[in-house]
């Protein structure tokens, strides 16, 4: 009761618990339902309000109840040690129904900076640089609408992230659709502000062209970094139709200017048809590790991965995953498809085969949903997302 006369107005109350002055809950107002820690405003100063409420998920109305302010996602928790956490906390859909609040990456909060942040989801909305079918520009939308399905644990493997580090959607990146170039600069920009400060972007495409900005400015700060690829082609092309910068050539780009350390990237899921007998000299040539799809059919990838980890050592990395290394059966919704690909669990084993890794930067790109009406395409990009978050450096394993 004490709560309801804080709250002051006619308030369902679905759960409470109280410790402190703080109380932690979720609660109904009139037509919004929301969820987060109420904290009593004598006990702040107007700019601790004011970097709560900039704090509040998404779904919330910050500032609505002037009394009180929403801070953070964390809210419902019944597991004792997960109270008060000062990490942002997707809210669970035993209690925030997933539909509801802005759309975000797996409903955390969105920021408007990287400032502050141990890892950050990042859009970049750009599809100018496809070959075949457009469309990626709308893959991190699509990934974020996808990504309410999933949870905050990764029982699997153990993984804690939220718990672990301070994360949070950082919205997307401006892009200029009608010059790539331009693009590729204000990516290139917006990724050294981010990694500046030594946060690590998990970045959702977008086509692949993306990967060479980032890695600029991930290579600006780390130094030239290990690449696990994955993906149906190399992206090592050297130029299209007079043009040295599309979606087939990040990597070709990325050797150029020194961003690769090239004894330490592997390329795995490489397959299709080609213009050309030799299609994988030129990677060889500069020592990368070229796994062809047919030499992963039908097989645990843990093996590969093991191999993997020692070739990249203790040294930064790179996870660069364009979802069109899926089969397309799994994952139709992409510009490039190529048949006979990889399944969802070897991604599954790809991925958790990085843990350990000193990883620097991740992507998921080439989602292109308009190609897959049924979402799997971007929900299965959305999982990939938070497997690449599970094996951060700094997530605790249970
Ligand atoms: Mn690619």
């Amino acid at each position: 009761m004490e709560a309801l006369r804080l709250l002051g107005c006619k308030t369902q109350f679905r759960m409470l618990v109280r410790k402190k002055s703080s109380f932690l809950g979720a609660w109904r107002l009139p037509g919004t339902f929301l969820a987060g820690r109420l904290e009593s405003p004598c006990s702040q100063t107007s700019q601790q309000v004011r970097a709560a409420a900039g704090s509040a998920w998404p779904g919330s109305l910050p500032g609505a109840r002037s009394r009180f302010c929403l801070k953070s996602v964390s809210s419902e928790r019944f597991a004792p040690r997960h109270f008060f956490s000062d990490f942002n906390i997707p809210p669970s859909a035993e209690f925030v129904a997933r539909p509801v609040g802005v759309c975000s990456l797996f409903k955390l909060p969105i920021r408007t900076s990287a400032e502050g942040l141990d890892a950050a989801f990042v859009g970049v909305p750009l599809d100018t640089g496809t070959s075949n079918r457009p469309g990626a520009r709308f893959g991190p939308r699509h990934i974020r609408a996808e990504s309410a399905m999933v949870r905050r644990f990764n029982p699997s493997t153990g993984a804690d992230p939220y718990h672990s580090l301070m994360v949070a959607d950082i919205g997307d990146v401006n892009v200029n659709l009608y010059d790539l170039k331009d693009s590729c600069r204000q990516i290139r920009e917006a990724f050294q502000t981010i990694v500046a400060g030594g946060c690590i972007p998990l970045t959702m495409g977008g086509d692949h062209t993306i990967t060479y900005p980032i890695l600029q400015a991930v290579a600006e700060k780390h130094g030239p970094v290990g690449l696990v690829h994955v993906d149906a082609h190399t992206d090592t092309g050297d130029q299209a139709l007079g043009e040295k910068i599309y979606h087939g050539t990040p990597f070709r780009r990325c050797m150029e200017e020194g961003l690769l350390d090239c004894k330490r990237v592997a390329q795995i899921g490489i397959r299709g048809s080609s213009y050309t007998r030799d299609p994988y000299k030129y990677c060889w040539d500069q020592g990368f590790r070229v796994v062809l799809a047919e030499d992963c059919w039908m097989k645990s990838l843990v093996p590969l991965m093991a191999e993997v980890r020692k070739q990249m050592g203790d040294r930064p990395v790179y996870i660069s995953f364009d979802i069109d290394g899926i089969d397309p059966a799994y994952a139709p919704g992409t510009g490039t498809p190529e048949i006979a690909g990889l399944t969802p669990a070897q991604a599954l084993e790809i991925i958790r085969g990085c843990q350990g890794l000193n990883i620097v930067g991740c992507d998921l790109v080439e989602v292109a949903p308009m190609y897959d009406l049924s979402g799997n395409t971007a929900l299965l990009g959305a999982n990939l997302l938070f497997e690449m978050l599970c094996v951060l450096p700094g997530v605790k394993t249970t």
